[in-house]
């Protein structure tokens, strides 16, 4: 007897062509979530590199400042708003705005610069970004003036800026001189120099708690010796790198220039 053969199934009956409505809507949909799970990672990228950018823009400034002092026996003076990107004076000595100026990139031949002068962070070209400064007045301005060094002498140097975690509880905010951190807040009392930039939020920000302590045009402390270096967040967004004494002192000694 002949085995049964097993039922073909007939094929299918073909769907009418095209979409319907809720697949075309569900389709969009994923499309949205795709497209928006791309967007949000690439600005964030952007973020991170102008981040870096900045951080070296930075980094390389404060060498620059090395090189100055080995080469001129002596700090820069900041650049002010009006001396386009020339130190300010000239000569140094007595800085027209010690803790309120900018990074005189033309005396220290560094690029890229905008059209008035300035070294600008990575942030963007607008004036808010242009790259800050800040240098210590302390031993009568002897980081500042030609030989102040060599001739305060190294034991007696006592450079002043003060770099704080948190401008929370600072003593004597707003003077030049007498700023100090809160207790436990100090990441330097002996800073030589500042540089820093204003971050994303530049052109806008700068009025919050921890930012206003760093000179800024939303700023409501005076410029003074003090600085806050807080945690990236989103009410502080500055950025900072500083000269240590010793760093200063071992490329002087190296290059000749101290004791
Ligand atoms: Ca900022
Ligand atoms: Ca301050």
């Amino acid at each position: 007897m002949a085995a049964m053969k097993p039922a073909v199934p007939s094929a299918p009956t073909p769907m009418p062509g095209g979409f319907t409505l809720i697949e075309l809507a569900i389709v969009m949909f994923i499309v949205t979530l795709l497209l928006g799970g791309m967007l949000l990672p690439l600005a964030g990228q952007q973020d991170i590199r102008n981040h870096g950018d900045t951080q070296k823009i930075m980094a390389d400034a404060r060498d620059a400042l090395l090189g100055f002092a080995m080469a001129n026996d002596r700090l820069p003076c900041p650049a002010s708003a009006a001396s386009n990107g020339v130190e300010s004076p000239v000569g140094g000595g007595v800085c027209t705005d010690p803790h309120g100026g900018f990074l005189p990139a033309v005396t220290l031949g560094l690029s890229p610069i905008d059209a008035q002068g300035y070294l600008l962070d990575g942030w963007g070209g607008d004036v808010a970004n242009r790259v800050r400064y800040a240098v210590s007045t302390s031993n009568t301005n002897a980081f500042t003036t030609n030989s102040g060094m060599r001739t305060t002498g190294m034991t007696a140097l006592a450079p002043d800026l003060q770099i704080c975690s948190t401008g929370a509880g600072m003593v004597n905010p707003g003077n030049p001189a007498t700023a100090v951190c809160a207790a436990n807040t100090t990441l330097s009392a002996d800073a030589v120099a500042v540089v820093f930039s204003l971050g994303k939020n530049a052109g806008t920000g700068g009025a919050g708690a921890e930012e206003s302590h760093n000179p800024n045009p939303q700023s409501a402390v005076a410029a003074d010796r003090a600085f806050v270096s807080a945690p990236q967040g989103t009410a502080f967004d500055d950025q900072m790198v500083w000269l240590s004494r010793s760093t200063l002192y071992n490329r002087m000694v190296a290059a000749g220039r101290l004791p």
